[in-house]
C-alpha cells in the first residue's frame, strides 16, 4: 500500500501538488513509522522535502527537452501523443550473463515503483523538484548478471521517426543514446523512472521508462529506452558526438565548470523569480562524490 505501484494509481486521484501533497500528509500521519521503516531515506532527500517544493505537476510535464519531438520546451506536450508505448520492450544486453528482452509490463510487476523526490538540473540552468515513481536501475542489471567485462552502461532510445518526428531533422545522432560509468548506473540514487506524481509517466516525459540520475545535468537522464548495452568501452553519447567541447561523457552538475557558452553557478527554478545557488553534484554530493574521488572534474566535465 505504501510503496505503491505506478499502474495502481487511477491518473484522477492526483491531479495537482497540494493534492498530492494531502494524500501525503495523511499517509504520514496513519503509518509514519511504517512509512519511514520501508522507504530508506538519505539525506539530501529529507532535505528536498523539507526545504524544496515541489514544481507543479503542469510545469514538469509542459516544460521538456524531448528533441524526438521537436526542440520548443512545448513541442514534446503536444506532439508526444505520438509515440505508442505498448507494447514495449526493453532489451539488455552486451557483457552479461543472461541477456533478456524485458516486456515493459513486465518491468512494471517485476520491479514495484518507488517514490523518489530528485531535483533534475537541465545544462541549460533552469531545474524542477520531481516526485518519480521508479526503482533502482542496479535491480534491472543484476538480474542480467554482467560480466567482469562490463564497465560501462549504454542506454538508447527508441529510433521510429513515424512516431517521432523530431528524428526528421539532424539536430542530433539518433537514437537519441547515453551512457554511465558501472559503478554510477549501479549506486542506488540512479534509478529507471515509470512515473511522476504518482501517476503513470507522460509521454513527454519519457514514457514508459526513463532513466534519472539526478547528480547529472538532465541530458543524461534518457527517456523512452528501448535498449541497455553494458559494454567495456566508454560509450558514445548523443550530445558528445554533436559538441564534444560543450557536453562531456560524466555531465556531473557542476557549479564550478561553466558551459562554454554560460556560467553554470546559479539556476532558475521553474516557477521561481529568483535564481538560486547551484549545488556541487546537483546536492547529492554527500553520496556521489566519492565516486570522482581523484578525478579531475574539469578535465572530465
Ligand atoms: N531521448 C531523449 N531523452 C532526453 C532528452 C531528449 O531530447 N531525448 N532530453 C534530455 C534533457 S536535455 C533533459 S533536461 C531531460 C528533461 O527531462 P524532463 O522533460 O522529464 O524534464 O531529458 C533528457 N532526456
Ligand atoms: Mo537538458
Amino acid at each position: 500500500m505504501l510503496i505503491r505501484r505506478a499502474q495502481d494509481i487511477r491518473s484522477s486521484e492526483i491531479t495537482e501538488e497540494s493534492l498530492y501533497w494531502d494524500r501525503r500528509k495523511f499517509i504520514g500521519a496513519s503509518a509514519g513509522a511504517a512509512l519511514a521503516a520501508l522507504i530508506p531515506v538519505a539525506p539530501s532527500l529529507m532535505r528536498t522535502r523539507q526545504d524544496e517544493k515541489l514544481t507543479p505537476y503542469d510545469s514538469v510535464t509542459s516544460y521538456n527537452n524531448f528533441y524526438e519531438f521537436g526542440v520548443g520546451k512545448d513541442d514534446p506536450k503536444h506532439n508526444a501523443h505520438m509515440l505508442r508505448t505498448r507494447p514495449w520492450t526493453v532489451a539488455v544486453e552486451g557483457a552479461v550473463h543472461k541477456p533478456k528482452v524485458f516486456d515493459i509490463e513486465e518491468i512494471l510487476r517485476k520491479y514495484p515503483a518507488e517514490e523518489r523526490i530528485y531535483r533534475l538540473r537541465c545544462v541549460e540552468a533552469w531545474s524542477m523538484v520531481i516526485p518519480w515513481m521508479g526503482f533502482p536501475l542496479a535491480s534491472l542489471l543484476k538480474e542480467v548478471e554482467p560480466t567482469s567485462k562490463a564497465k560501462y552502461v549504454q542506454f538508447v532510445t527508441l529510433h521510429d521517426p513515424e512516431q517521432m518526428p523530431g528524428q526528421l531533422r539532424t539536430v542530433l545522432p539518433w537514437p537519441y543514446m547515453e551512457g554511465l560509468r558501472l559503478d554510477e548506473a549501479m549506486h542506488p540514487l540512479t534509478i529507471l523512472a515509470t512515473g511522476l506524481y504518482g501517476k503513470m509517466l507522460p509521454n513527454q516525459n519519457g514514457a514508459p521508462i526513463r532513466l534519472v540520475v539526478p547528480w547529472k545535468y538532465g541530458f543524461k537522464s534518457i527517456k523512452s529506452i528501448v535498449r541497455i548495452r553494458l559494454t567495456d568501452q566508454e560509450p558514445p553519447t548523443s550530445w558528445n558526438q554533436v559538441l564534444a567541447r560543450e557536453y562531456g561523457f560524466y555531465a556531473n552538475v557542476n557549479p564550478d565548470v561553466s558551459h562554454p557558452r554560460w556560467s553554470q553557478k546559479k539556476e532558475r527554478r521553474l516557477g521561481k523569480i529568483r535564481k538560486q545557488d547551484t549545488l556541487p553534484f546537483n546536492g547529492y554530493a554527500d553520496q556521489v562524490a566519492d565516486l570522482y574521488a581523484g578525478m579531475d572534474l574539469s578535465r572530465y566535465y
